[in-house]
C-alpha cells in the first residue's frame, strides 16, 4: 500500500499516525508533481492530502476514511475500542477535533501575514476555536493518560496533529490556546512520552521550520 502525504498536512498527519500506530508497512510518499499535478490528479481527482492506494490500485481519500479503512482491514492492533460507548466516544472525539477545532483554525493558514488580516476574520476564529477546545474538553479522558483512556485510540490520531497547530498558530494571533484549557493541556503532557505521538510531533515540527526556512513542503 502507498499513502500520499505531506508531513506538514495535519490531515496525512491523522492518516500517517494510524499506519504507525498499527505498525504497518506503507510506503510514504510526497503527490508527485504537487498535489494539483495531473499525474496526482489520475490517483485522486480531488488533489489533496492525503491518499491512500491499496495494491490493488484503489484511491482511498479523506484522512479519518483511511483511518477507519486501516482499522477494518488490520484490527490487530486496533484504533477503535471494542466497547460500543468507548468506541463511539472516540468518533465523537476525533468528529469535535475535525469540525470545531481543525476546521476553523485551518482557516488561520491564510491570515498568517500580520500586514494582511482580516481582524474581523480573525476574531471570529480565535472565538470559534476556543469554543471548539471547549466541547473538546468535556469528552477527554479525564484519568487519560488518551483521550479515551488507557489506549491510544482513533481519537489521538485526529487530536494530536490539530493540537500540534493549536499550539504552533495560538502565539502568532496573540493566544495560548492551550494554557486556558486545563484538560486539554493536561492530555498533552500525558501523551508526550508515547512514541508514535513524539514521532508525529516531530516530523510536524521538521516540516515547519523546513517550510519556514525554505517555502517548501516536505
Ligand atoms: N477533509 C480532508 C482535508 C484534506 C486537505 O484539505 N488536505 C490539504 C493538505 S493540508 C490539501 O490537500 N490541500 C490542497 C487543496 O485543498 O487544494 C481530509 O481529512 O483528508
Amino acid at each position: 500500500m502507498k499513502l500520499y502525504s505531506g508531513y506538514i498536512s495535519p490531515f496525512a498527519s491523522r492518516a500517517r499516525m494510524a499506519v504507525y500506530a498499527k505498525g504497518l508497512d506503507v510506503e510514504i510518499l510526497r503527490p508527485p508533481g504537487g498535489s494539483k499535478s495531473p499525474e496526482y490528479l489520475a490517483i485522486n481527482p480531488m488533489g489533496k492530502l492525503p491518499c491512500l492506494v491499496t495494491d490493488e490500485g484503489e484511491a482511498v481519500p479523506e484522512s479519518g476514511i483511511i483511518v477507519e479503512y486501516l482499522e477494518a482491514l488490520y484490527p490487530e492492533r486496533p484504533l477503535a475500542p471494542a466497547d460500543p460507548e468507548e468506541a463511539t466516544r472516540a468518533r465523537l472525539v476525533a468528529r469535535i477535533g475535525e469540525l470545531y477545532v481543525l476546521g476553523p483554525l485551518s482557516k488561520l493558514f491564510n491570515q498568517l501575514d500580520p500586514s494582511s488580516r482580516d481582524p474581523d476574520l480573525v476574531a471570529g476564529v480565535l472565538k470559534e476555536v476556543d469554543d471548539g477546545l471547549t466541547h473538546l474538553s468535556l469528552f477527554l479522558s479525564p484519568s487519560g493518560p488518551y483521550a479515551i483512556g488507557p489506549h491510544l485510540t482513533l481519537a489521538d490520531c485526529q487530536l494530536v496533529p490539530t493540537l500540534f497547530y493549536v499550539r504552533a498558530l495560538g502565539p502568532l494571533f496573540g493566544k495560548d490556546w492551550i494554557a486556558g484549557h486545563p484538560r486539554v493541556e493536561a492530555y498533552l503532557a500525558a501523551i508526550s512520552d508515547d512514541e508514535t505521538v513524539a514521532r508525529i510531533q516531530g516530523e510536524m515540527m521538521d516540516a515547519l521550520i523546513h517550510f519556514q526556512k525554505t517555502g517548501e513542503f516536505k
